[in-house]
């Protein structure tokens, strides 16, 4: 079994849901959930131990394979979960042209959008936090003319991907942090609701949580 080290309302998590709608979970991928705050691993055989043992950098998504090799990051994370089921559809083939638009959408993901909204969970304050929040919404803005405009439910062409995944979580993290999406950005607003409506993201969401209530 592959383990995956996540945490709830993480870019873990949204790996989760990947692997959930692919079928994966309990099937070839196991998941871990890990407390950030601490790094302490708190479901399954490890629980109480030190994540930085398991991955030196700290962070979710990380999977550990069968054969021990570590893999992390976002973009290579979502990839490999995509590959262990090419029939789900969470990301295009190998090799096609395609694919590599979905690896660029993909890094705009994990290095812009993502990094850009999570930075405010640390600057709360000052000229510094005006530049962070401009920074987080232009990034928003792009993704709700450009992305996500003439009322499509997915990111990437017609269907469900884990690109999905990805974006529904990052969205998750704006209202606490002081972007209102639904003010300010209509086409991301029935975006997230058509997911957040799916029972598949439901009874993935729902399922994660179970984990950490059985830790
Ligand atoms: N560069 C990583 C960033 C992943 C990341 O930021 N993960 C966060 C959770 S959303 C995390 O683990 N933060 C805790 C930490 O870095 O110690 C990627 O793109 O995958």
């Amino acid at each position: 079994m592959i383990n995956l080290y996540c945490s709830i309302k993480s870019c873990g998590e949204a790996n989760y849901i990947a692997a959930h709608k692919a079928g994966l979970i309990g099937t070839k991928i196991h998941p871990v959930l890990v407390n950030l705050q601490n790094h302490i691993i708190v479901t399954g055989p490890k629980k109480g131990s030190d994540f930085f043992q398991v991955n030196p950098k700290g962070n979710v998504p990380t999977l550990v394979l069968e054969d021990k090799t570590v893999l992390n990051e976002n973009g290579s994370t979502f990839l490999y979960i995509s590959d262990l089921n090419p029939e789900s559809g969470l990301a295009p083939p190998v090799n096609s042209i395609e694919r590599y638009e979905f690896i660029s959408l993909l890094s705009f993901l994990s290095s812009e959008l993502h990094q850009s909204v999570a930075e405010l969970f640390w600057v709360t304050k000052g000229s510094l936090k005006e530049f962070c929040l401009k920074r987080a919404k232009d990034k928003l803005s792009y993704v709700e003319k450009e992305l996500v405009n003439n009322e499509k439910k997915f990111l990437f062409q017609d269907k469900f991907t884990a690109l999905d995944a990805y974006l529904i979580v990052i969205l998750s993290w704006t209202a606490p942090l002081g972007i209102e999406i639904e003010d300010n950005y209509p086409n991301l607003e029935n975006y997230r609701d058509n997911l957040q409506n799916m029972d598949y993201i439901k009874a993935a969401q729902a399922d994660i949580q179970t984990l950490s209530l059985n830790k």
